[in-house]
């Protein structure tokens, strides 16, 4: 029989949503009348919106013309797209052909653990998006479980006392760094000089930072960096990766990029670019022809203008449950620059304080401790949600009182 890949044995428990799911539906089952709302997994509620939804309906019909069809296209992306997206986001730091087009964000940071292989120092910031660690695992990068943390694993407090953003002290020699802005699930955006020591520490230590920006859109204050190709140097240090997941609701649809510039190396001085476009070009087969344009019609005028709306409405949603936590004395961060609010239940285990919210309020809520080891005690709450759910969720929560 062939053997199992020790990664999967080597991951202590189920990808952290499917297991909220499953304990949401054991609730359910038990209490068939509850009607619960959920504040949990961070996908999308609200359809798509005009000019995009023409977008990629419009892409769809010229299929089915002889003249419009197509099969399969440049495993990179359409060069319209490539172009677009350097244009609208980049503004002259980053050329097209630096832009590689994706199924989304998750799937991307998947592929480019290939890119480093198992001997590969990683760092992440604690908390964070949990597939990063989970998916150094799989490659064998992490090492073994102690109970708290992988021993491979150089996890970066980001907490209150920190500013959310860590000591770069502890950054491994020519390892890689995971890097979220705005944080999943703090909600924490990196300032510009923050960014700075960022990439000035993985210049110095010889580190690649992998940069997750798939909350840029949601950004308000005009001073906070929505790349890091903001910071000066960055473009030899740092891998870039997005979506148009949580921007224009494309969860479902399934549409990101990764940005590799041309000038990052490896140690031993072989280009990141020619391996990203094997990797691309060998287990991947292009994004969704009816995605791209689905994503073109986004970084028109129009589309661009429907992003701002819709992440208003959901930034609304999030100042809702903000007011509504500290309404209560419960002392939360996040939701002012990201679609994520992080509450803090000292003294109390994340799942102990998941499992009361859903039986009081019929609520669910993501546990911080599935985030790392820093999240225990904190929980978060998604803003995507419909507003009247949202509305009736934050009812809800005064059930919470002791
Ligand atoms: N990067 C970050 C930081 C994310 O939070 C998510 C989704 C993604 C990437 C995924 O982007 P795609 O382009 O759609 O692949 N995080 C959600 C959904 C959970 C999940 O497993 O992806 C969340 O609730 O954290």
């Amino acid at each position: 029989m062939a053997t199992r890949n020790y990664g999967l044995s080597n991951l202590t428990a189920g990808y952290l949503f499917p297991e909220i799911a499953r304990r949401r539906r054991e609730f359910s089952a038990a209490h068939p009348d509850a009607k619960i709302i959920s504040l949990g997994i961070g996908n999308t509620t609200e359809p798509l919106t005009a000019h995009i939804d023409s977008g990629l309906t419009e892409g769809a019909r010229r299929l089915g013309t002889a003249s419009g069809y197509s099969g399969y296209g440049d495993e990179q992306g359409l060069t319209a797209l490539r172009e677009r997206i350097a244009a609208a986001f980049y503004g002259g730091k980053i050329a097209s052909d630096e832009v590689f087009i994706s199924d989304g964000a998750k799937c991307d940071i998947g592929r480019l653990q290939l890119l480093f292989g198992p001997e590969v120092e990683v760092a992440v910031q604690d908390p964070s998006y949990p597939v990063y660690v989970d998916g150094s695992v799989l490659i064998g990068a992490a090492g073994e479980w102690t109970g708290s943390g992988y021993e491979g694993i150089t996890y970066l407090p980001c907490v209150a006392a920190n500013g959310y953003f860590p000591d770069l002290s502890a950054l491994p020699e020519d390892g890689i760094v995971y890097f979220c802005s705005p944080n999943n699930p703090t909600g924490a955006v990196a300032t510009r000089s923050q960014l700075s020591s960022l990439v000035k520490a993985a210049t110095e230590k010889g580190a690649i930072i992998i940069y997750d920006a798939a909350y840029a859109e949601y950004i308000r204050d005009p001073a906070l960096p929505k790349s890091i190709y903001e910071i000066e140097g960055a473009r030899s240090c740092a891998i870039e990766v997005n979506s148009f997941s949580k921007p224009i609701g494309f969860t479902g649809v399934r549409l990101g990029w990764t940005v590799v510039p041309k000038d990052l190396k490896y140690s031993g001085g072989e280009s990141v670019i020619e391996d990203w476009n094997r990797i691309c070009t060998t287990v991947f087969n292009g994004a969704s022809n009816i995605a791209q344009y689905g994503g073109l019609a986004a970084l028109e005028s129009a589309g661009l203008k429907e992003m701002r709306e819709l992440t208003d409405f959901y930034l609304g949603n999030a100042a809702i449950i903000r007011a509504a936590l500290e309404g209560l004395g419960i002392a939360c961060v996040g939701g002012d620059n990201a679609p994520y609010i992080w509450a803090r239940f000292p003294g109390r285990k994340s799942w102990d304080v998941f499992a009361e919210i859903l039986e009081k309020c019929h609520v669910v809520t993501t546990p911080g401790s599935g985030f790392g080891p820093a999240g225990e005690s904190f929980i978060r709450f998604s803003a995507f949600g419909h507003r009247a759910d949202v509305e009736e969720a934050c009812r809800r929560l005064p059930a919470l009182r002791p």
